[in-house]
């Protein structure tokens, strides 16, 4: 394979802080030989804590979101300095869950991971389509169109920063996982925009991750494409032995 995988739980809105140190001392041991990347997007209550119990391991602990502004007014927002200043490496931006349920559009993830970057974070960005605008044969296009908006003023330095996740909405939570050549194809359809934005040799160097019930079952599949560099995993990243074993798949 071209590049390193990697592999990142997005934890949601689970475990406390005391849960949190448990899990990540359960996964410690079970990815400590990765030959790949490894890391934990915990909620924000959970940081120090999952920092603390991560310190001197090779995992990696990310946040879910964050606010574009320094800092003022946005009552129950975490800004990218507030992330950096806590140890943290990675924010999660863009998931489909914010931009359903919380307001999240194209440009506001743009506002967040401009700020993320200017702050140190490496990026998870997040794209995919509803199950709707498969059936009207518009993903490609739509995919492309959230990963152009999304990197707009990114220059091809701060590119090394980003990782894209393909997320199809329909198979979040859903226990419903894309094909792995559904994912294949529309991961090379990003790394194409990619291409065009900047060039092939920051497209050939891009993670570009599947997500969206990926488990222990189905991820060698999924990772074995070529064009698949990685995985977001949601509820088996809360499970240390699927968890392992996904991380095994892309090792
Ligand atoms: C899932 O696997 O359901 C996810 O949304 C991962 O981010």
């Amino acid at each position: 394979k071209l590049r390193k995988a990697v592999i990142a739980g997005n934890w949601k809105m689970n475990k406390t802080p005391a849960e949190a140190t448990e899990l990540i001392e359960a996964i410690k041991p079970l990815v400590k030989d990765a030959d790949c990347d490894v890391v934990a997007c915990v909620p924000y209550i959970d940081l120090a804590a999952a920092l603390e119990a991560a310190k001197g391991s090779n995992i990696g602990i990310g946040a879910q979101n964050c606010h574009w502004e320094k800092s003022g007014a946005f009552t129950g927002e975490i800004s990218a300095d507030m992330l950096t200043s806590t140890g943290v490496q990675y924010v999660i931006i863009g998931h489909s869950e914010r931009r359903t349920y919380f307001g999240e559009t194209d440009v506001t993830v743009n506002k967040r991971i401009r700020a993320a970057l200017d702050n140190g974070l490496s990026v998870i960005l997040c794209v995919g389509e509803f199950l709707e605008q498969r059936e009207q044969g518009i993903t490609d296009e739509l995919v492309a169109m959230q990963t152009k908006i999304a990197l707009g003023g990114v220059s091809k330095d701060e590119l090394k920063k980003i990782i894209i996740a393909y997320e199809p909405i329909w198979a979040i939570g859903t226990g419903k996982t894309a094909t792995a050549q559904q994912a294949n194809e529309v991961c090379a359809v990003i790394r194409a925009t990619v291409a065009k934005l900047y060039d092939t040799a920051s497209a050939d160097a891009i993670t570009i991750q599947y997500g969206g019930s990926m488990n222990a079952k189905n991820a060698a599949e999924l990772l074995d494409q070529p064009d698949v560099d990685g995985g977001l995993i949601g509820g088996a990243s809360l499970k240390p032995a699927d968890f392992a074993e996904i991380v095994k798949a892309a090792s």
